[in-house]
C-alpha cells in the first residue's frame, strides 16, 4: 500500500520544492500531512491539485505516517524527527541533527543506496547538506578507478540555501544597493551583505577555524563514501546567485587519470551531464543549466604537471539535487526494496 505521508516544513522552500516533486514524479502516497512549525502554520497548499491546510507539527501524532520528511531546521528535527521515529515513521531528515550518528545512514542514493535495504536502528535517514550531495556523486567512481588521495573544494553557494529568506533578502540587498552604493540593506542572513559581494563565511565558526559547512563537507563524505580517512578540505564561500550552488573541486588520486576517461566515466553516471563532449572547455553556470535534476560538470582539467589530479567545476540545484530530489529519491528507494 502507499504510504502515508508527513512534510514537516512544507511551507519553506525545500518543503515546496519536495511537494512539486512529489507531483512531478508523481510519488505515490495514500494521504499526506502538510506540517510546519506553529509559526508558518496556517496557510493551504495544493499538491496534485487537492487543497490541504498547513498544521503544526506539535498537534500531529506521527502514528497517522508511515513516512516523515523534516525540512523545518536542525531544531525543529531534533525535537520530533525522534518522536515520529518512535511512533512508527520512517523519518527521511534533511537537516544537520543526526547526519552523523552511527544509528542513522547518511545516504545519496547514487551512491550508497544499499543501506536502505532495512529500517534504520535510529528509525531516521539522513539527507546530506547540499554541497556535500553532488560532489561524493563524482568521487565515487574515480575513488573506484584511480583512488582518492586528497580534494580540495571552494563552494560558490547561493542565497537560496538560507530558504526563502536568503533570497528575499538578497533581492532587497540588491535592490538596495542599486539606489545607493552605501545602503548595505538587510543582513539578517547574510552579513557582511551579500549584494555585490562574496561571504567567506557560513553555518558557525568552530575552534578549529572551519566553519560548521566546510566541517560538514568533510565529516559527510567521509561517511558516505566509507572512506573514513579521506582527506577533504573546503572553503564555503556565499554568492549573490539566487538558486545553485557551484564549486571547484581539486582532486588528487593515487594513479595517473586519463581525461577522455575520466569524461567518460563521469558522463556515464546516473543524471550527470558533463558539459565538454562537443565543446571541450565548455562549462555549466547556475543561470544557464537547463536540466536542474543533473548534476552539471564542466572545466575537466587534468595536471599537465602531474596526472593523477584534476580540476572539476561543478553545478547542481541545491534546493532540488542537494534537498528535495535526494530526501524523495531516498524514498523512492525505500519503496521498492520494500523497506516503507
Ligand atoms: C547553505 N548548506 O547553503 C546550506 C543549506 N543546507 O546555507
Amino acid at each position: 500500500r502507499a504510504p502515508r505521508i508527513a512534510l514537516v516544513g512544507a511551507t519553506g522552500a525545500v518543503g515546496e520544492t519536495l511537494i512539486r516533486l512529489i507531483e512531478d514524479r508523481a510519488f505515490r502516497y495514500r494521504e499526506i500531512h502538510l506540517l510546519a512549525s506553529p509559526r508558518s502554520s496556517g496557510r493551504t497548499l495544493h499538491v496534485d491539485g487537492v487543497a490541504h491546510p498547513v498544521s503544526p507539527v506539535d498537534t500531529f501524532d506521527f502514528a497517522d505516517a508511515d513516512l516523515a520528511f523534516f525540512s523545518a531546521g536542525t531544531d525543529v528535527s531534533r525535537k520530533w524527527a525522534p518522536e515520529a521515529a518512535a511512533r512508527g515513521a520512517l523519518v527521511i531528515d534533511n537537516t544537520n541533527a543526526f547526519r552523523m550518528d552511527p544509528r542513522t545512514p547518511l545516504v545519496v542514493p547514487q551512491v550508497n543506496a544499499d543501506l536502505l535495504a532495512r529500517r534504520p536502528a535510529s528509525g531516521i535517514v539522513a539527507n546530506p547538506n547540499c554541497s556535500t550531495i553532488p560532489l561524493v556523486r563524482l568521487l565515487r567512481p574515480v575513488e573506484d578507478r584511480w583512488g582518492l588521495r586528497k580534494v580540495v573544494v571552494s563552494t560558490y553557494q547561493a542565497a537560496s540555501g538560507r530558504g526563502h529568506s536568503g533570497t528575499a533578502e538578497l533581492r532587497e540587498a540588491t535592490r538596495a544597493a542599486l539606489a545607493d552604493p552605501a545602503d548595505a540593506g538587510p543582513q539578517a542572513e547574510f552579513r557582511p551583505t551579500l549584494a555585490f559581494n562574496v561571504v567567506p563565511f557560513i553555518d558557525e565558526l568552530l575552534d578549529s577555524g572551519f566553519t560548521m559547512e566546510e566541517q560538514k563537507m568533510l565529516q559527510e563524505s567521509r561517511k558516505i563514501l566509507d572512506l573514513p580517512h579521506l582527506d577533504v578540505t573546503t572553503t564555503c564561500v556565499r554568492v549573490p546567485v539566487l538558486n545553485s550552488h557551484s564549486e571547484a573541486a581539486w582532486v588528487e588520486c593515487d594513479d595517473s587519470v586519463d581525461r577522455a576517461e575520466l569524461v567518460a566515466r563521469l558522463g556515464a553516471l546516473p543524471e550527470v551531464t558533463v558539459h565538454d563532449r562537443e565543446v571541450p572547455g565548455a562549462f555549466p553556470t547556475p543561470r544557464t543549466v537547463t536540466e536542474a535534476d543533473h548534476v552539471h560538470v564542466g572545466r575537466v582539467r587534468v595536471s599537465p604537471h602531474d596526472p593523477r589530479g584534476f580540476w572539476l567545476w561543478v553545478v547542481a540545484d541545491n534546493l532540488r539535487i542537494g534537498a528535495a530530489l535526494n530526501a524523495l529519491q531516498i524514498a523512492e528507494e525505500l519503496v521498492a526494496r520494500g523497506t516503507l
